[in-house]
């Protein structure tokens, strides 16, 4: 019975609340994608912050401070998505810190030049975006609501990024060529944080069938190249593809794959970064031991003072 409302729910697309009965592996599946989703919002604030003290401006370094805040901001919605899923916050950073839940394979490859923050934001907050539209439509209340926020923000995001290349792409030869190879190094990249082929992928089957997924995973891809190649012409920058044609029949750009093989050694811990991430992460959660605390007993001496 209880089974019956649910699924006629997701048939019907209505949203699943916190408080509606939900199969055991729908909760898991949605806590597990949750949280992946909320570490790389705050992994994904490494590399960026990492040029916070560089920006080639003080305009410049405002608008990334106010970016990497923003990645804060959306790692804190989904963390409190998943709480409503019956997990804690607590628990989520611990299994993180344990290498026991992932985070984006994007955020594993290092940011060599200024260019980088615009190959980011035009690329990785590009294929960002194409993931996270549908998100909003995603069947978990919570989860959807949260996507809301976070794709208006991941589109200033975009094109801050895209800005700074066309800035760079317009700029003396040398910037141009640095912002060509900030492109060249973060396309492949970009295409793997879609994840494996759907052929090989363990979830998208079940997700797109409880639509947490709307798509499988090729199709946003295919969407972001055919996003993507228009406006790497705009910018006057070229992709790193010589498969990349437009292909009338399909209405689509044909593409070549990226290294699966890579992506795979990449989640398994072993790209350029990944124990600097953890690392990086571990520490700034040990150092902010005491504002936890000292939270836990204002609560507490508040909760006191109600009580009395
Ligand atoms: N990296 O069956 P599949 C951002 C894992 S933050 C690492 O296709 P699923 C931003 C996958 O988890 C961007 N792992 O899985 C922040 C699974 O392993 P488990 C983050 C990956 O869940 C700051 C296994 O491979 N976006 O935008 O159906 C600055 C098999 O995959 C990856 C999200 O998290 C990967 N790339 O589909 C700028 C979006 N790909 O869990 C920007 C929400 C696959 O069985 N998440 N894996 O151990 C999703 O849409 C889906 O979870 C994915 C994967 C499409 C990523």
């Amino acid at each position: 019975m209880l089974q019956l409302e649910f699924d006629e729910r997701v048939a019907a697309d209505d949203r699943v609340e916190p408080r509606d009965w939900m199969p055991d592996a729908y909760r898991s599946t949605l806590i597990r994608q949750i949280a992946q989703h909320a570490h790389s919002e705050i992994i994904g604030m490494q590399p960026e912050g990492n040029w916070i003290t560089r920006a080639p401006s003080l305009k410049r370094k405002a608008i990334l401070i106010a970016k990497v805040q923003d990645e804060a901001g959306h790692g804190l919605y989904l963390y409190s998505a998943a709480e409503t899923l019956g997990v804690d916050r607590d628990e989520l950073v611990e299994l993180l810190l344990a290498g026991r839940q992932k985070y984006s394979s994007i955020f594993n490859y290092p940011t060599l030049t200024w260019a980088d923050i615009g190959a980011i934001g035009w690329l990785v907050d590009g294929a960002a975006i194409t993931n996270q539209v549908p998100l909003c439509r995603c069947s978990y209340g919570p989860y959807a609501r949260a996507m809301v926020r976070i794709c208006k923000e991941e589109s200033f995001h975009q094109r801050q990024g895209f800005e700074i290349l066309y800035t760079l792409g317009h700029g003396t030869p040398g910037q141009k060529a640095m912002a060509q190879d900030a492109v060249d190094r973060w396309w492949w990249p970009s295409l793997m944080m879609f994840g494996p082929p759907d052929a090989a992928s363990t979830h998208t089957g079940q997700s797109t069938a409880w639509k947490i997924k709307r798509f499988g995973n090729d199709e946003l891809r295919q969407r972001f190249v055919d996003m993507t190649v228009p406006q790497a012409d705009a910018l006057g920058l070229a992709l790193p593809d010589d498969g990349i044609a437009w292909n009338a029949e399909r209405g689509h750009y044909d593409f070549t794959e990226p290294d699966y093989a890579e992506l795979t050694a990449v989640i398994e811990g072993n790209g350029p970064c990944n124990a600097e991430r953890i690392a990086v992460r571990r520490a700034a959660h040990e150092d902010g031991a005491w504002v936890r605390e000292a939270a836990a007993a204002y609560a507490a001496k508040r909760a006191g003072r109600e009580a009395a």
